[in-house]
């Protein structure tokens, strides 16, 4: 399995990356420091997400980062990413687990503590906590977490923690202050005029939070 740094993980959302194609976007906040980019196109085919997957790969060769597929089994092993994130009404961690091999990064989304502390660390490489904010970004989302629900999924969790839901730079600190060894954004860097600047600018507030 490729080695990973969940500090700064761009979920790309093709409805937010206007002003920059879903390409341009990642290779930009990659430049800036992102250093995860998932594709998550809920809309798309199977084969739009691998022709996406292939293309991501090929705009950040060179780059440390990785790509992880939401949801798409199929997507995530045909497009040659480096990683695959399923949520708790996709399909069961040990099925994906069996589905991708060994080799993949496997992510899965978690909200409460029950959920963090069912993981099998033998099957599940990261989780996603949150939301910790109410986001438009993901109108079905569970309920918001804050940062002290935070600080608890974080604690039950056996394996390595990125935040996600409503987070921008000034959140930067108290996420990780709450345990999680990283943040996942999309809009902070998906709806900007810069995705490069926005992705140094939280990069610079992870710097200053360690
Ligand atoms: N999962 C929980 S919240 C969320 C996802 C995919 C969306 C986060 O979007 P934003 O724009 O960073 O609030
Ligand atoms: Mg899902």
């Amino acid at each position: 399995m490729k080695p990973f740094d969940l500090s700064l993980y761009l979920v790309l959302d093709p409805d937010l990356c206007q002003r920059h194609s879903m390409i341009e976007t990642a290779r930009e906040a990659v430049a800036g420091g992102a250093t995860m980019v998932q594709v998550r196109h809920k809309q798309a085919s199977t084969d739009e997400r691998i022709a996406l997957g292939r293309s991501l790969m090929e705009a950040l060769r060179g780059s440390n980062a990785t790509v992880i597929m939401n949801d798409d089994v199929t997507a995530a092993i045909e497009s040659g990413v480096d990683g695959l994130h399923i949520g708790q009404g996709d399909m069961t961690p040990s099925l994906a687990r069996a589905r991708i091999g060994s080799e993949l990064i496997l992510g899965l989304s978690v909200n409460t503590e029950g959920a963090a502390r069912l993981i099998d660390p033998a099957i599940i490489d990261y989780v996603g906590v949150g939301p910790v904010f109410a986001t438009p970004t993901k109108p079905d989302h569970e309920k918001p977490l804050g940062f002290d629900g935070l600080a608890k999924v974080v604690a039950a969790s056996p394996v390595p923690t990125v935040a996600i839901g409503g987070l921008k730079q000034e959140h930067v600190q108290r996420v990780l202050a709450a345990g999680a060894d990283g943040v996942a954004v999309v809009s902070a860097i998906c709806g900007t005029a810069d995705p490069r600047q926005a992705a140094r600018a939280l990069c610079e507030r992870l710097r200053a939070a360690r």
